[in-house]
């Protein structure tokens, strides 16, 4: 009996849990986003409280409140920038304003997504630049490997103080290298080879959670649409708890859209069922929304039929009128956005908030 006891205390004590501690706060996010997946799917904004349609910097508000009444469940932010030491990110949110909207976030209830285009570390220029072989170039022995490494520690650094007053770490979904397979970010297909992509997937891992001690990071692998082979870049399932893919319709074409939104959740919920994994629309929208009856008409019926997470509708950037993904007031697709929110099965702050 003291044999088997001390045996199981090893492999708890091995594990890094022993009874009766709370599990670190990336597992208990995961689990709550399971309990919530099975009510609905979160409807999602990036940058929500920040800006939206014809505002910047307000604070309270969010143009997804003010067309129905209550903030998205999801909010995702941008730490592009953050690696240089800059103080505002590459859409100007200064950091400090992040960090106390996505505690605002988690006190309310809401669930938080980090995504992150750092700029190229060869060449200095932006996420979009693929040249100069920037991923050989930052695992050890490569010319911007010490570079590298104080990126993740600062990174490390944010996530470490995303804390309520009361000394509560905040958990959130980070979704680092996205897009892999496409060819224009620097961890892109155009010089990455997918073993090479996995290395840095990993790396990213391994330092931030063993080394810097980040238990509150839920991790999203996110693909573009169109992927042939999701498993090709997979780093694999210890690395990974949530399978997203990113799709929108730039063009204006409801069908192709559809097509594209059914084939990439069939995939998803095939890998989801078999990998154990949560699954979600990691970024979504039909640019400037052009047809005032989209939400109802053309994303949820399909989109209600699998069981995703949620969807993260992009920004609707005060810098860019023509990246408008999600309704605001005076826009022609408000009331169709109202009808919706008010289904059951879409789920916004005060719809989880109970959801512990
Ligand atoms: C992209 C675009 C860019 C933006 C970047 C990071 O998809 O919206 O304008 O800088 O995301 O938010």
């Amino acid at each position: 009996m003291k044999k088997i006891c001390s045996l199981v205390i090893g492999i708890l004590v091995s594990t890094g849990m022993m009874a009766g501690e709370p599990s670190p706060p990336a597992s208990q996010l995961i689990a709550r986003l399971k309990k919530i997946q099975k009510k609905g799917m979160m409807v999602g904004h990036q940058d929500d409280p920040v800006y939206g349609h014809n505002w910047k910097w307000d604070k309270g508000r969010s143009d997804v409140k003010d067309v129905c009444g209550d903030y998205p469940a999801v909010m995702g932010f941008e730490l592009g920038g953050i690696e240089l030491g800059h103080k505002e990110n590459i859409d100007h949110v200064p950091f400090d304003r992040m960090r106390q909207e996505i505690i605002n976030q988690y006190k309310r209830g809401g669930v938080i997504t980090l995504s992150w285009h750092p700029s190229n570390p060869v060449t200095g220029k932006n996420a979009w630049d693929p040249s100069g072989n920037p991923v050989k170039e930052i695992f050890p022995g490569g010319s911007q490997y010490q570079k590298f490494k104080v990126w993740l520690k600062i990174i490390a650094g944010f996530f470490n103080s995303l804390k309520t007053p009361a000394g509560k770490i905040v958990p959130v979904i980070f979704r680092p290298w996205h897009e892999m397979e496409g060819n224009w970010f620097w961890w892109g297909s155009q010089g990455t080879s997918p073993e090479e992509y996995k290395k840095l997937y990993i790396l990213t891992y391994h330092r931030l959670t063993d080394l810097y001690k980040c238990d509150n990071l839920v991790w999203a692998f996110s693909p573009n649409s169109g992927i042939d082979d999701y498993m090709k870049y997979y780093p694999g399932n210890h690395y990974v708890d949530l399978l997203g893919i990113d799709l929108y319709d730039f063009d204006h074409n409801n069908a192709v859209y559809e097509k594209n939104l059914r084939h990439d959740l069939d995939m998803l919920q095939c890998l989801g069922r078999q990998q154990g994994k949560l699954i979600a629309l990691t970024e979504t929208g039909a640019q400037t929304l052009p047809d005032s009856t989209w939400f109802t008409q053309v994303f949820w019926p399909i989109a209600k039929k699998y069981p995703i997470c949620y969807s993260l509708f992009w920004r609707n950037a005060w810098d860019s009128p023509k990246e408008l993904y999600i309704a605001a007031p005076g826009l022609s697709v408000e009331k169709d956005f109202k009808v919706f929110a008010e289904d059951k099965r879409t789920l916004f702050d005060k719809d989880i908030e109970k959801i512990k």
